[in-house]
């Protein structure tokens, strides 16, 4: 018996500084329902899906910080999210940034949760791979501030099982790091579900803008081929605040092929029916860990954190 999950990757077109959480709401219902309409089991939204990126921008007044987080998942806002999903049997991923209290202090994360079709919180994700910069820089066209308003994350990178599969997430600048598909891989992962905001300019590196969706999808394609794993990646796309951003929003396969990708960059739905199985013969061969892996040469990947000599010096 086949285990196929039908998924949508449920790309957000932009989501302006002035559009309220309820909107925003709003838009992810239709979409819900629209993916009811094609028997999807499971949905994924993109990271911070509640509100305009904000770490685009300078912001001195911790109110003002405070406003674009949630103290509470589910709160009075995303309650009909989840109720829809309890209403049509439809499991969802969702990106927020996320107001914590613990150890005795308040905590920001950038954060994602795996919701089953229960509308129950099956798992939560706080973003470890922070891109960018923790310094104001005027002379730039926007800033990508999240190392100044996130925590890096402290919950690694779980796999849970629910939906009968292996499921785990990672937020956007993770998708380019190889370290996060491989520590679920580890754990047999067969799904990983992510959502991102990513400027088609990156200021630091003009040159490389002409590449920002080839490189969206290199990643991707990799991280799902050398774990055996399906990928989906929904985007917030379009000109969002500002900040012209790719969409891209695609599902790809334990074999490294795009099965559905967006073709606008407003709200639309990538479907795909996954065969939770498709990676079983790549685990059993190419990638079987437990019989070609040799951790005691990879040392140096945990050792360091950036480059160093040369281990011939
Ligand atoms: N955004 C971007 C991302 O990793 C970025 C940052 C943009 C990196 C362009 C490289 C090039 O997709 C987030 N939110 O991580």
């Amino acid at each position: 018996m086949s285990r196929i999950l039908t998924i949508a990757a449920a790309q957000l077109g932009p989501i302006q500084r002035s559009e309220t959480r309820a909107s925003a709401v709003a838009r992810m219902i239709a979409l819900m329902r629209q993916a009811k309409a094609h028997g999807v089991d499971l949905v994924v939204y993109p990271e911070a899906a509640l509100t305009a990126f904000f770490p685009h921008w300078w912001i001195e007044d911790e109110a003002e910080i405070d406003s674009y987080f949630e103290a509470a998942m589910p709160s009075n806002e995303t309650a009909p999210l989840f109720e829809e999903s309890r209403r049509l049997g439809i499991g969802f991923h969702l990106g927020f940034c996320e107001l914590a209290h613990e150890e005795g202090r308040r905590r920001r994360f950038n954060t994602a949760i795996l919701v089953d079709k229960s509308g129950a919180i099956v798992g939560k994700y706080r973003k470890i791979h922070l891109p960018g910069h923790p310094e104001h820089r005027p002379e730039a066209p926007f800033q990508n501030l999240e190392k100044r308003y996130f925590e890096t994350g402290n919950l690694g990178w779980p796999v849970w099982r629910t939906m009968d599969a292996n499921i785990g997430m990672m937020i956007c600048n993770d998708r380019r790091w190889p370290e996060s598909y491989r520590v679920m891989g580890l754990q047999d992962v067969e799904l990983i579900v992510l959502g991102y905001n990513t400027p088609k300019h990156n200021p630091p590196a003009p040159d490389h803008d002409r590449l920002g969706n080839f490189h969206n999808q290199l990643v991707m394609q990799a991280g799902a081929y050398q774990n055996a794993c399906w990928v989906v990646g929904a985007a917030k796309a379009g000109p969002e605040a500002g900040v012209d951003q790719i969409g891209g929003s695609c599902i790809i396969a334990p074999t490294g092929e795009v099965v559905a990708q967006a073709v606008t960059e407003g709200d639309e739905l990538v479907i795909a029916r996954c065969d939770m199985d498709l990676g079983r013969s790549y685990k059993a061969s190419t990638f079987n860990f437990a019989k070609h892996r040799e951790p005691q040469a990879y040392g140096m990947i945990v050792e360091r954190k950036g480059a160093g000599p040369l281990l011939s010096a």
